[in-house]
């Protein structure tokens, strides 16, 4: 596991998992409980061969997300506007609870990496901020 995170607004979320030995492993998320709000929309993320692919680049004002790298693994880039600080995912059952106004990028995506995203919303192009300046700006006005 990495080591603590400190940029802000992010965390670990760490799935409870039921082992069935050689039946395979569960792993499961629930509404207000390992996830801290209600889910809307769950995507994911494959076909991620391509060691050049580089995802994210953008923060959202409200939408909050939790990632698992449910296949493979692949590194979380965050900043804060103050921190930035780079995390491996690489576990089935640890994610990484992505709050607002957090500038984030994937890469390093192993081939069979998946990336499921569990989402407080909605898709809604207006809640993303593509440009990294205007990130800084948008955060800078709020404090
Ligand atoms: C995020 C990271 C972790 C939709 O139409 N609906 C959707 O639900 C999503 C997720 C995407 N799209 C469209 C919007 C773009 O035209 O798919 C295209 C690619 O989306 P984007 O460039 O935002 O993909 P990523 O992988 O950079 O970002 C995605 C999520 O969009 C984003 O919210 O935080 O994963």
């Amino acid at each position: 596991m990495n080591d603590e995170i400190i940029v802000k607004n992010a965390r670990f979320v760490k799935l409870n998992t039921i082992v069935d030995g050689i039946d395979g492993t569960i792993a499961v998320a629930e509404n207000f409980n390992q996830i801290p709000f209600e889910i809307k929309r769950a995507y994911y993320i494959y076909n991620l061969g391509n060691s050049k692919a580089v995802r994210g680049k953008h923060a959202h004002k409200k939408l909050e997300q939790v990632l698992f790298c449910i296949s493979g693994s692949c590194e979380i880039g965050l900043d804060d506007g103050e921190n930035q600080q780079a995390i491996l995912l690489d576990k089935p059952n640890i994610g990484i609870h992505l709050g607002i106004e957090l500038w984030h990028t994937m890469k390093k995506f192993s081939p069979n990496c998946i990336l499921l995203v569990l989402a407080s919303d909605v898709y809604d192009e207006s809640d993303y901020i593509r440009s990294y300046d205007d990130f800084i700006d948008y955060i800078g006005k709020k404090k």
